[in-house]
Order: structure tokens, then C-alpha cells, then sequence
């Protein structure tokens, strides 16, 4: 017995991207237009003036990613589909050949590179379209995303091993309809919980057209969890946490297990719950096989006079968020004893760092394996307290288009350097293939060691 600790035996190690990052090709091969292409080349939307037009250039060096792929050693790769590019105007029946094409190369280069495709359905490029008929407000948006995902899964389904319905809602909902700092930039609370509420319904259809499809495929959709902590016992402070606990994290996930919104968060917001329609909460709780886990930080609410009792750790990534890996743990415990989750994969956990690149371009980025090491040993805590974790993704295979942030914060394992589009797998993208050979974490490295 050396001390090192092991993962699972089959327990999946991948790494995610997701299409409007990393593709680029904006206007190539008959793609419509996202509200992501719109909102980026609005002035003053994302820092610096950068667009996704040309982002990692993976559209045409798909091939050459996938051999990095397989240098990283994973067992599977989540990547996402571009909805553009399948529908340009998400018009029924009116499919891109040349969009499906690409993917389904991508999927038979990681097939034939024995990597499993894990593909997510919507990770926010919506076709701009339906962004003029109202977007995610709009219901008809639901039953367009259906139709989209029959036309894809029908094409790809047997060789994809999973699927994910939708990536983030709350992000797309909160901060797209309510707050206004990602696409479409809207400003409206009423839109912003209709367009949660549809874009719930658009994962329930869609599960019933994969289900349809494919009856043995695994899917489901993933949710991000944000820690919330009140920074003291302040009964003022309490309530907030209960309040942004109930927005961030029971919102989504209640209703997908069959208990409605919760009614603390509907009284909070004075929602008059219009857009729910009889049978929508039942499409919504269709049985999925696993939840997905999006999970980086938590935050530190309340804003009573007390004395604070919970301060932040001043170990903050490059995006401001403290490193607080005990969240991940909480949430992993949390989704399988109180919402009964049987399956649940982490599909998103990384850092943003400011990586500097030595003189041949390499990068050394300890800290980001810190942090990954540390969210690990939590993940090996929650499986020995019997979660029934089956996988890990970590955010992001290579440097990309941080969305409102442009290309200024780096979350990759494998640097771009955008100005020759070259990739250099840094030292965290080294460490985790050696975690992942040995599907465990070293001596010195276990969850006693946080
Ligand atoms: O880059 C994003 C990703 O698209 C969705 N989840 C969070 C990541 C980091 O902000």
C-alpha cells in the first residue's frame, strides 16, 4: 500500500469546450447567425472588442486538437454543438448538411481515436432568429430547440456516448435576460424566469427526443452550483443565503426531480408563475440518467452590519472567484442525499490563471494544478462518503473565448497563442494525463491534504 488513492475502476476523465469558443469559422459552410455573433460585435459588450469570429480556429483544426486530445490521455471529450450551424435560422426542416457534416467527423475522429464524444446540445449560441421572435421568453423557443435536437440526435445519436440537453441555464437566463452581461443582453426579470421556464422545457422535450431516438443512451442536462454562504449569522445574512441559494442552486434542479420551483424563491421574486402551462412540470421531470455538475466557487452573501463569522480566502483565480474546493463536495453530497441524483459526472471544474509563456512558449501553471488537485481529492471524498460520482471534465482543454472577457482570461491545459493560433499543453495539461494513467491522485495528495 503506497498511499496513492484511486478513482473508481471505468471512472471517465475528459476534458470540455464548448462550440462559440473555441470554432471560430463564424460565417463558413452555410452557419447562421448566433445572438452570440450579434452581442460580440456589439461595441462595449465584451472586453477588448473581441469576437469569437476566429477563436481557437478549431473548425478547420479539429484533427490536430484531437491528436492533442489524445496526448492529454483522456477517455472522453465534451464538446458542444453549434445550433447555427444545424439550423442557420432554426427554421423546421430547413437543415445544413455541411453543419451536420462537421460533427459528425468530430465524432468519428474521437471514435476512432477511442475517445467517447459527450455532446451538449445548447451551450448558448442561439440562432439569432429566434433571438428576434423573443429568444428564450419565447415558448416557441422550446419546441425549436425540440426539433433541433431530433435533427441532430437522429444523425449522431448512436455514436455519441452522452448527451447534455442544455449547458448552464441559470447563466443563460440570469445573466442573458436579467443582468444583461452575456448574450442577448437583455434587462428584464419577467423575461429572465420565462426564459428559465423554457428553457427547462426545452431539456424535457429534448429528453423525450433522445429517449425516443436512442432508448439506451445516456443523457441528461448540466447545471452550474455556486457555494452561497452567509458571512455571518445575521438573520438578514441568513435569508440572503437562503434566497440566492434557492436562485442559484434549487431553481434548476427542483423541478427536473419532480418538485416545482421552489415556493420560498417564487414568493421572494413575486413570480405569478404565468408561463408554466398544465403538463410542462411533468415534461420538465422526465427521468435523466445523470446530472451534470458545473461547479468553480462559491460567494459570500449578506449585508448586515455583524461581525463577519465567513470571510473569503484571499486564493482567488484570475476571474476574482476565491478557490473554495469544499463547495464541490457539498454539492456532490448534497445532489445525491436530497435530490436522490444516481448518477452524477462533475462537467466543468477549472481555474483561470495569468499564464505567462516562457521564451519557447511553454507554460508552467502550478497554481492551476492546485487547484485542480484540490478540487479532485474533494471529488474522492464525496465517492468515499458513497456519492456516486462516475466522472470528471475539467474546464477547458485549451485557452478560449471567455465569453463577456474576451480572450483575456485562460482556463485551458493547453495554451493558444492567438496570434499563430499555436497550442503548447502546459505543465497542469502533463500532470492530469498522469493523473488520469493512474486514475488516482499520489500519496500526498488525498483529500486529508486540502
Ligand atoms: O467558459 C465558461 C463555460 O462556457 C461555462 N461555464 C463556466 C466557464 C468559465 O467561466
Amino acid at each position: 500500500m503506497n498511499g496513492d488513492r484511486r478513482f473508481p475502476e471505468g471512472f471517465v476523465w475528459g476534458v470540455a469546450t464548448a462550440a462559440y469558443q473555441i470554432e471560430g469559422a463564424v460565417r463558413e459552410d452555410g452557419r447562421g447567425e448566433s445572438i452570440w455573433d450579434r452581442f460580440s460585435h456589439t461595441p462595449g459588450k465584451i472586453l477588448n472588442g473581441d469576437t469569437g469570429d476566429i477563436a481557437c480556429d478549431h473548425y478547420h483544426r479539429w484533427e490536430t486538437d484531437l491528436d492533442l486530445l489524445v496526448e492529454l490521455g483522456v477517455d472522453a471529450y465534451r464538446f458542444s454543438i453549434a445550433w447555427p450551424r444545424i439550423l442557420p435560422t432554426a427554421r423546421i426542416g430547413e437543415v445544413n448538411e455541411a453543419g451536420l457534416g462537421f460533427y459528425e467527423r468530430l465524432v468519428d475522429g474521437l471514435l476512432d481515436r477511442g475517445i467517447k464524444p459527450y455532446a451538449t446540445l445548447y451551450h448558448w449560441d442561439l440562432p439569432q432568429t429566434l433571438e428576434d421572435n423573443g429568444g428564450w421568453a419565447n415558448r416557441e423557443t422550446a419546441y425549436a430547440f425540440a426539433d433541433y435536437a431530433f435533427t441532430t440526435v437522429e444523425r449522431l445519436g448512436e455514436r455519441v456516448a452522452g448527451w447534455m440537453t442544455m449547458n448552464e441555464p441559470w447563466v443563460v437566463s440570469v445573466l442573458g435576460y436579467e443582468r444583461g452581461q452575456i448574450a442577448p443582453g437583455r434587462t428584464s426579470l419577467t423575461d429572465s424566469l420565462a426564459a428559465s421556464h423554457h428553457l427547462l422545457l426545452a431539456h424535457g422535450l429534448a429528453m423525450h427526443a433522445i429517449r425516443d431516438l436512442n432508448p439506451d443512451s445516456d443523457a441528461g442536462i448540466v447545471l452550474n452550483f455556486t457555494a452561497q454562504h452567509a458571512r455571518s449569522d445575521h438573520p438578514d445574512d441568513v435569508a440572503m443565503e437562503r434566497f440566492r441559494d434557492g436562485t442559484n442552486n434549487r431553481w434548476f434542479i427542483e423541478p427536473i426531480v419532480g418538485m416545482g420551483y421552489p415556493a420560498d424563491v417564487v414568493a421572494d421574486l413575486g413570480w405569478d408563475l404565468d408561463p408554466v402551462l398544465p403538463g410542462d412540470l411533468e415534461i420538465i421531470a422526465t427521468p435523466i440518467d445523470f446530472l451534470g455538475v458545473n461547479y468553480y466557487t462559491r460567494e459570500i452573501v449578506g449585508e448586515s452590519d455583524a461581525t463577519p463569522t465567513v470571510v473569503k480566502d484571499p486564493k482567488v483565480t484570475d476571474m476574482g472567484w476565491e478557490v473554495y474546493p469544499e463547495g464541490i463536495y457539498e454539492f456532490l453530497r448534497r445532489l445525491h442525499r436530497d435530490y436522490g441524483m444516481s448518477k452524477l459526472y462533475v462537467t466543468e471544474n477549472g481555474a483561470a490563471m495569468p499564464d505567462v509563456a516562457d521564451a519557447h512558449g511553454l507554460v508552467d501553471d502550478p497554481d492551476r494544478i492546485e487547484y485542480i488537485r484540490r478540487h479532485l481529492a474533494q471529488g474522492l471524498r464525496a465517492i468515499d462518503d458513497g456519492v456516486p460520482l462516475a466522472g470528471w471534465f475539467v474546464w477547458s482543454m485549451m485557452d478560449n473565448f471567455e465569453w463577456a472577457s474576451g480572450y483575456g482570461k485562460r482556463f485551458g491545459l493547453i495554451r493558444v497563442d492567438y496570434e499563430n493560433q499555436k497550442r503548447t499543453i502546459k505543465s497542469s495539461g502533463r500532470w492530469l494525463a498522469d493523473v488520469i494513467r493512474s486514475n488516482g491522485l499520489p500519496a500526498g495528495e488525498q483529500p486529508n491534504v486540502l
